[in-house]
Order: C-alpha cells, then sequence, then structure tokens
C-alpha cells in the first residue's frame, strides 16, 4: 500500500516548508544523506548563519556553543519567563522546574524557530525532526552536580551511526564551573555507548562549557556530559531545547496543542509537533494512515 500512495515529491535539498501547491509525481528517496552531507541549501544556510565552526564542533567534539542567538534583553526575558511559570509547578519541583513549556507562552515558539537552533536540529536530527523536550531548570546554590550521562538514555548501545537526539541549553545566567555549567568529554560521541560506572564516577576529561548569559549550549545524543554542583549565590535558570529523529518517541506530548492552536503559526511549527509526517494518523474512518504526508516521511527520515 505504502507504494502506491500518492504524495508530494520532496528534494533532499528542498526546503523543508509547506508542500508545494500542486502535486507532483510521488517520488521516494532510495539514498539515506550520510551524517553531515550537507545539501546545497544546508551548506548555504550554515555560510548564511555563520554557523560552520559550529557544524564543525559537532562533528569533531560532539558539542558546540551557539552564540548571537538573540539580544540579552531576550534572555532576560527568557529567564523571567522561565520563573516564572516554575512558581506553577506543584510539590518539590516547585520553583525549580517548569515543563512542557510550548504554548505557555509566546516566548517559547520563538526560542524553537531561532534559525540556528532549526539549523542545528536538521543537521544533527534531519528534516522533520520533532520537538522532544521543552524545559526549564533552576539551580540555586547547593544544587548537586548531576552526573556523567549521554541523552541517547533511550536507546541501547551501540548508538547508531546517525545521531537520535539533539540537546541544547539556553543559558540564561552566565555559564561558569562555580555557578554550576554543564560539564561535557569532547569526543566522547564516538564511543557510541554510555558511560559506565566508573566513567561516571571519574568524568575522565571533563570540561566546564563556559561561556555568557544568552549562549546556547548544544550536544548531541552521544557526548557524555553532566554538569557542576552549583557554589555560588543566585540561581542557574537554563532553558533545555531537546529534538530527536521524527522515528523517536518524544519525551512530551504536545497532543494538547491543536489544530486551532497552530492556526496562522509557521509551519516549522507543525513539523516538529510531528503534524506533518504520517506517524500516528491513522484513522478507524479512513481505514489507514494519511498517505498524503507518507513519502515526505520516508524522505525526511532519510536525511
Ligand atoms: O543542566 C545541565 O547543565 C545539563 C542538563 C542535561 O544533561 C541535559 O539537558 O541533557
Ligand atoms: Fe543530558
Amino acid at each position: 500500500m505504502a507504494q502506491t500512495a500518492t504524495a508530494r515529491l520532496e528534494r533532499p535539498g528542498a526546503r523543508t516548508g509547506p508542500p508545494p501547491a500542486r502535486a507532483s509525481a510521488p517520488e521516494r528517496l532510495t539514498e539515506t544523506r550520510q551524517p553531515f552531507d550537507l545539501s546545497d541549501r544546508m551548506t548555504a544556510e550554515v555560510a548564511r548563519l555563520d554557523m560552520a565552526q559550529n557544524v564543525h564542533d559537532m562533528q569533531e567534539q560532539g558539542y558546540t556553543i551557539l552564540r548571537d542567538v538573540a539580544s540579552s534583553e531576550f534572555t532576560r526575558h527568557l529567564r523571567k519567563t522561565c520563573l516564572r511559570l516554575a512558581e506553577e509547578t506543584d510539590g518539590k519541583a516547585k520553583g525549580r522546574s517548569a515543563a512542557l513549556l510550548l504554548g505557555r507562552d509566546p516566548i517559547f515558539e520563538d526560542v524553537v524557530l531561532r534559525p540556528k537552533i532549526q539549523t542545528l536540529a536538521e543537521i544533527m536530527c534531519g528534516k522533520g525532526a520533532l520537538l522532544s523536550q521543552l524545559i526549564a531548570s533552576i539551580r540555586p546554590l547547593g544544587a548537586p552536580k548531576l552526573p556523567l550521562h549521554a541523552d541517547q538514555n533511550w536507546l541501547p548501545a551501540p548508538f547508531p551511526v546517525h545521531n537520535q537526539l539533539l540537546t541544547l541549553c539556553w543559558a540564561c545566567d552566565e555559564f561558569t564551573e562555580a555557578g554550576g555549567c554543564t560539564k561535557v568529554i569532547p569526543g566522547t560521541h564516538r564511543l557510541r555507548r554510555h558511560p559506565n560506572d566508573e566513567e561516571v564516577a571519574n568524568e575522565p576529561g571533563a570540561m566546564p562549557t563556559e561561556c555568557p548569559a544568552g549562549s546556547v549550549v548544544a550536544w548531541d545524543g552521544s557526548v557524555w556530559h553532566g554538569n557542576y554542583p552549583r557554589a555560588i549565590p543566585g540561581k542557574r535558570v537554563v532553558l533545555h531545547i531537546t529534538f530527536s529523529r521524527l522515528a523517536l518517541r518524544p519525551v512530551e506530548d504536545y497532543g494538547h496543542l491543536d489544530d486551532e492552536w497552530l492556526e496562522g503559526k509557521p509551519y516549522p511549527l507543525r513539523v516538529m509537533l510531528g503534524r506533518e509526517d504520517f506517524l500516528g494518523s491513522t484513522t478507524i474512518n479512513r481505514g489507514h494512515a494519511d498517505y498524503t504526508h507518507l513519502v515526505r516521511t520516508f524522505n525526511w527520515a532519510k536525511t
């Protein structure tokens, strides 16, 4: 049935945008684009956004730091919003975390649509990448360290050659070791496995991702990372943004953001919520999945 379904053509180099108004003959990609083999369009986008070094870092070190993603005014507003929403959390996490953030304030749409973030999500997780999680954390003086781990924690080792998950941490406060910033062990993404108990205990080669407030520290799903305890007064406020390949189940369920919420909003929001791929689209009445999204899904999954 999949072979006969009618769907629109999307070439590997085509921009992830709304499908063309007129349907053309269905064509399915048979080849998978290999990691970091960027399309001409993506190469141009990386140059336009001055991200060549970031892409190189991701490939070589497994992490990078995005700078100038937004104004400092924007980061100040983001910080305030995270703190405000963390007060709506109940129980022990009140004031410490705020979850399911897309739809809770318009600033989060702005965050996930930032060109540098969208570009890195596509390079690391392919077209059609899903927003897996959007959660803020607030760490006061005395917050303990987060142990070393790889984010692809719901995948067994050896990890696939293709990266599955991208996490970006928007530092709303300066990232310093004493302030409890994220630590990484550069290059561990090449091991394609989780750290063992000894490595978790000793963290060999771990280094702080120190950077000014407003920077976005990003890493792939395989690289080993954690954070430092916070040893200074004040609060470390971070927005954690995770994208995954379209074939992975997301951490957060944004099913409540319906078509009414999406009405008039940018197309990439539909894509990252999985509304433009065919997975989960089967209905009893139709008797099958939404085949108008089928070939597009297969194509996106190979990028
Ligand atoms: O809070 C941090 O510094 C790192 C958190 C983390 O491991 C993650 O967001 O994947
Ligand atoms: Fe993590």
